[in-house]
């Protein structure tokens, strides 16, 4: 799901590419959405900005999204996963995608979102719309992948076309989720599955690492691994040696040796702490033939120490999201302070004023 211009920008292109891409398309600015061949395009908020964009207010792009909640409810209909990409920064995305992920958490979806934060030009106004955003996503969405802009950008050449930094991001995240989708579309001889893709973003405490590679010829597993281990996304490497978790997905040919994924396992693994998790899988797509394609997903940590295998083959992993455990409430009446002067609602000798559960003598389980 793209959401904003950038977000929808980038699904469109990848749809392009790939046609069997399920993806969904999200703004306000009813020219951005003109412009894409897609099915399914969702322009929100009409009432609100009258068809223009949210012009980089916030509010304006929750209000937009809040209007059509139940159409995107409706799209989320039977969705196991849902990747949000987005561009932090501007009004829709950062308006919408807190709403979007409250909707789909409610809906049981584990849902990954992809989000630039802007360059650091775009100002402090920006970068903070930004940040407020990112601690909204983040009490809903189980996990978030940060590309910032700025890392995009290679300061010792300034002589770089600013069209392709912002390729260069979009480039990023095409290729993940690309792999990502290859992962859990195609027959693997090992797998990742849905079910460790769950474990991972489901434990993981809400900021994962996200970075792709590809190499091909002779020395295609060096290439990937010299790649992986400086890659700017994993901070040149070093977030390995701080993680909790990684998941590793190769793709290759039919040519696929066995050295190739064990160098690449045994040298990614070598620079993780001792007791982090992994785990790994590989798809074999007739494509990639004399190609070696990887994604990594780090997990910076885990929210509690990481079920057992055991627990985890008995299903666990498999069960969609269970609704939190909760206790009675430790809820006290409070007065109605500066409504206390102002006469009750009063419907069927029942005073409105009074929360139904006080009203009705309701215990508030969990
Ligand atoms: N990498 C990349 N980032 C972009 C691109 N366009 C915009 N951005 C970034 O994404 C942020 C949000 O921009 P948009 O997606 O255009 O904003 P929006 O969500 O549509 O919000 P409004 O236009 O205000 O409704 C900007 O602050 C930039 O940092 C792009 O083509 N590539
Ligand atoms: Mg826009």
């Amino acid at each position: 799901m793209g959401v904003g211009s950038s977000g929808s920008q980038a699904v469109a292109h990848m749809r392009e590419l790939n046609p069997d891409f399920d993806a969904v398309v999200i703004d306000t600015d009813a020219k951005v959405l003109e412009a894409m061949a897609m099915e399914r395009i969702i322009h929100v908020g009409s009432a609100v900005t009258n068809g223009f964009s949210a012009g980089g207010d916030v509010e304006l792009g929750r209000q937009s999204i809040e209007k059509d909640s139940s159409n995107i409810r409706k799209q989320l209909r039977r969705v196991d996963l849902l990747v949000i990409v987005a561009g932090l920064g501007g009004g829709t995305g950062s308006g919408a995608v807190p709403v979007i992920t409250r909707i789909a958490r409610e809906a049981g979806t584990l849902v990954m979102c992809m989000l630039t934060l802007p360059f650091v030009f775009e100002g402090k106004p920006v970068a903070r719309k930004a940040e407020d955003a990112l601690k909204k996503i983040r009490t809903h969405a189980d996990a978030i992948i940060r590309i910032p802009n700025e890392m995009m950008v290679d300061r010792s050449d300034s002589s770089l076309p600013a069209e392709q930094v912002f390729a260069r991001s979009h480039q990023l995240m095409m290729d993940g989720i690309f792999a990502l989708w290859r992962m859990l579309s195609q027959n693997g001889i090992c797998g990742i599955d849905f079910a460790s893709i769950h474990t991972m973003l489901r434990n993981c405490d809400g900021f994962c690492h996200f970075a792709s590679a590809d190499g091909s010829g002779e020395n295609r597993d060096a290439i990937v691994v010299d790649a992986i281990l400086k890659h700017r996304l994993l901070n040149g490497g070093k977030v390995l040696g701080a993680s909790a978790g990684i998941l590793v997905g190769l793709t290759g040919g039919h040519d696929l040796k066995l050295s190739e994924i064990e160098t690449v396992m045994s040298q990614v693994q070598e620079k993780l702490p001792v007791d982090a998790w992994v785990n790994f899988g590989v798809v074999i797509d007739p494509a990639f033939e004399n190609r070696l394609s990887a994604i990594v997903l780090v997990a910076e940590q885990w929210k509690e120490p990481l079920m057992d295998d055991a627990r985890r083959q008995m299903g666990f992993t498999f069960n969609r999201r269970l609704p939190l455990e909760q206790g009675e409430l430790p809820l006290e009446t409070v007065g109605k302070g500066r409504f206390s002067n102002l006469d009750p609602t009063i419907h069927n000798s029942e005073d409105l004023d009074v929360p139904t559960y006080i009203r009705r003598d309701i215990k508030l389980p969990r």
